[in-house]
């Protein structure tokens, strides 16, 4: 059931919640600086699109300094060493994707499962955050959407000579989406995001983009669910 900030009655101010807050506000600042440097990598891979991945990269600068400003009206200090070690099993597989030219990884890594990621906490995000980082919020998770769908995109063209690699790198990656959430489950808790909400948006965002790609509703129950129980 949805719930809202109000009716919860949130204390932002509370010690609990900006201690929660530094760990999860620093995630989303490294996620989305992260973001940026991926897709310009991905605009050296992908030249024939290197404009639009130019403007997506742009796009992730300017999220990250929302969600900046979001913590210092909570004057809350992000923990960014927190955060980089939270991304650090996504990152450095793109890195060796990215290294090795395998831009169908690459594509999977970045702009479905991180996007899908983002996209579902944002929008739990939403209804329980302060009115300040909602308007924030609600402004970002619309351009995630387009970044999802640009991946979606790619990834459908190109679905026969990508199906292999997309099956290896989901079972690569998708692991580690479910580590990173049970790490977060306590901290999102403490801001009113309940853990079974964000794995549900997860699977139904990144089910849709599989679905959407080119793959059976079969394929789908398979992928989606590898590694939810390790
Ligand atoms: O494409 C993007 O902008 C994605 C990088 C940003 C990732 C945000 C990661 C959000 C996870 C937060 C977990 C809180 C429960
Ligand atoms: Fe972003
Ligand atoms: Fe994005
Ligand atoms: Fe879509």
């Amino acid at each position: 059931m949805q719930q809202f900030a109000a009716e919860l009655e949130i204390d932002f101010k509370s010690e609990k919640y900006k201690d929660a807050y530094s760990r999860i506000n620093a995630i989303v600042i490294e996620g989305e600086q992260e973001a940026h440097e991926n897709y310009i990598k991905l605009a050296e891979l992908l030249p024939a699109h290197q404009e639009t991945l130019i403007r997506l990269s742009k796009m992730e600068s300017r999220h990250k300094k929302g969600f900046e400003a979001c913590g210092r009206n909570l004057q809350v200090e992000p923990d960014l060493p927190f955060a980089k070690e939270f991304f650090a099993g996504l990152h450095g597989n793109f890195q060796k994707a990215a290294a090795e030219g395998k831009v169908v990884t690459c594509l999977l890594i970045q702009s479905l499962i991180i996007e899908c990621f983002a996209i579902a906490a944002y929008n739990i995000y939403i209804p329980v955050a302060d009115d300040f980082a909602r308007k924030i919020t609600e402004g970002v998770v619309k351009d995630e959407y387009s970044h999802l769908n640009f991946g979606e995109v790619w990834l459908k063209e190109n679905f026969a000579e990508s199906k292999a690699e997309l099956e290896e790198a989901n079972r690569q990656n998708l692991p580690i989406v479910w580590k990173m959430l049970n790490e977060v489950a306590d901290d999102a808790q403490t801001l009113a995001m309940e853990k079974d909400a964000l794995v549900e948006d997860f699977m139904i965002q990144y089910g849709e983009a599989l679905s959407n790609i080119g793959f059976t509703t079969r394929d789908i129950m398979r992928l989606s669910a590898y590694g939810l129980t390790a």
